[in-house]
């Protein structure tokens, strides 16, 4: 049977399965998952609405895209499987955006590059917004020489990737550049069988082992994990196992809390904006702590009739996320700023970064309300005309805020034009290192705290990540301005002052 070709279904299915793979694996995480069903639940009841759409079920037959899983996380070696990943993702309809620079982190870096592979249109994201947190090994930042050439040696010889998803790739590129306009319409080549292919052979890309990769000693495994414990995870195992999958609710706190009352071990601090404001803005996340979960290695001493070894690896957890609106890059340095300044503010006094300072240094320096977070220009937001007020435009050939003729603020107080503020898509490289860090624990990165989001060199590791991946990485921040930008063309169309 042949099968239509649409991104967004397979994307959705993929994250079903891998979801459905993940809480097999980490039953904690269903737990979580739970938890954060419920904690909704109240809060749908109570307010009685639905959230900015989300609770409206996308397609018969699917979960709504607030049940959906929002992102997940990988961490990979080398160019080969960070290009080949992008291939994949680029037929589930996922792309790079944004870059971040995980080697900056004060108290101890990581070796790694990171971007978000997800939806850019706006269309596809409300279809389904999954994305994956992906980062791959930077081996010129591995200090120890001795430690880089095993690394680069072990996965020189791993191959995450079956003969199988290979074969896979070429037909639906083949496919995606042959029949770009077969209106969902896949030749005969491509067969409900590839769709369903392709999803279990990525999964095995996915997939947790027990067992190192046949040529990590626990010697091998030990050296590394002193080098950098993210230097282990990635280098050791056969595949690119998800280290983390996350839902989004709609109280981070509650669930923050009855992680605790449940006894699940909770990371301490939700990362990202303070609680308590009104105008939720960016991204706030917390998790329970990576599991300590048995391993097999070989022994240092090949050949020796008990060659194995038995050990513990930490690495996989369950997250959860919390969305508010995306902001401008004014916004964006006025929230590093803070951040910055109540890391400071906590080194002072010799303490760890505590919610307290963040909050207070927020209610004082970053509004909180949509009005002025818009006049500010502090926050994205889409415009739309009302139906009543389409076509009624008495002004021909005019532009918003063009010439000061006609000003958005104007036709906003007239209700003419309405706005909502857009919801942020992307990750932030602070509260990144601050969940990497409370996942991997030990090995001098206790000492870590916030720090400059666009460290020196920011451009040029970008740059570096975009050689690797053979293709532009497009700034977060643009893409919030090209929408809203768009939205405004979308209003003066509407209200006549434009051709078109
Ligand atoms: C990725 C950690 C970053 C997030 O949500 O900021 C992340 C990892 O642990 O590999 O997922
Ligand atoms: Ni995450």
């Amino acid at each position: 049977m042949t099968c239509r070709w649409d991104p967004d279904h397979l994307r959705t299915r993929f994250v079903q399965a891998l979801s459905d793979m993940y809480r097999a694996e980490v039953p904690l995480y269903g737990h979580l998952v739970e938890i954060v069903r419920s904690v909704d639940d109240s809060v749908l009841a109570s307010r009685r609405q639905r959230p900015d759409g989300d609770a409206i079920p996308v397609e018969q037959g699917l979960p709504s895209r607030h049940r959906l899983e929002r992102h997940g996380a990988i961490r990979l070696g080398t160019q080969h499987e960070m290009r080949t990943i992008g291939r994949l993702f680029a037929i589930l309809g996922m792309h790079p955006v944004g870059y971040y620079d995980l080697s900056q982190a004060p108290g101890g870096g990581f070796p790694l590059h990171g971007t978000a592979f997800r939806p850019t249109s706006e269309d596809l994201l409300r279809k389904n917004p999954f994305r994956v947190f992906t980062t791959v090994l930077r081996p010129d930042l591995i200090k120890s020489e001795t430690v880089r050439s095993t690394a680069q040696r072990i996965l020189r010889e791993r191959e995450l990737f079956s003969p199988e998803l290979y074969k896979l790739l070429d037909k639906f590129e083949s496919f995606l550049s042959a029949a770009p306009n077969t209106k969902g319409h896949a030749p005969a080549a491509l067969t409900v069988q590839d769709a369903d292919s392709l999803i279990t052979e990525s999964l095995k890309i996915f997939k947790w082992h027990s067992r190192s990769s046949p040529n990590v000693t626990f010697d091998t495994y030990g050296q590394l994990k002193a080098e950098h414990p993210v230097v282990a995870d990635i280098v050791c195992f056969p595949s690119a196992h998800i280290n983390h999958l996350t839902p989004r609710t709609l109280d981070i706190d509650a669930v923050q809390s009855e992680m605790v009352r449940r006894g699940l071990p909770a990371k301490e601090r939700i990362e990202g904006p303070p609680p308590g404001r009104s105008c939720e803005i960016l991204l706030r996340q917390t998790s329970f702590k990576a599991l300590e979960e048995p391993v097999t290695f070989a022994s240092s001493s090949p050949g020796t009739r008990d060659s194995q070894v038995d050990g513990t690896h930490t690495a996989r957890f369950g997250e959860v996320e919390q969305r508010g609106a995306a902001v401008t890059l004014k916004g964006r340095r006025l929230y590093d700023f803070l951040l910055e300044e109540a890391a400071l503010g906590a080194e002072r006094v010799g303490r760890e970064m505590n919610g307290g300072i963040l909050t207070a240094l927020f209610r004082e320096r970053y509004p909180d309300d949509w009005t002025t977070l818009r006049r500010e220009g502090l926050v994205f937001f889409r415009y739309r005309v009302p139906s009543q007020f389409s076509g009624t435009g008495p002004c021909a050939g005019l532009k918003i805020d063009d010439g000061a003729t006609i000003k958005m603020e104007t036709l906003l107080e007239q209700g003419v034009v309405e706005c909502e503020p857009i919801t942020y898509e992307d990750f932030l490289p602070f509260s990144a290192a601050g969940i990497f860090k409370s996942n991997l624990g030990g090995n001098g990165l206790e000492n870590m705290t916030a720090g400059p989001a666009v460290s020196h060199g920011y451009d040029d590791a970008r740059k570096e990540l975009e050689v690797l991946l053979g293709q532009k990485i497009p700034s977060e921040i643009d893409l919030y301005e090209t929408l809203q930008g768009a939205s405004v063309r979308e209003c003066e169309r509407h209200l006549g002052l434009r051709e078109g």
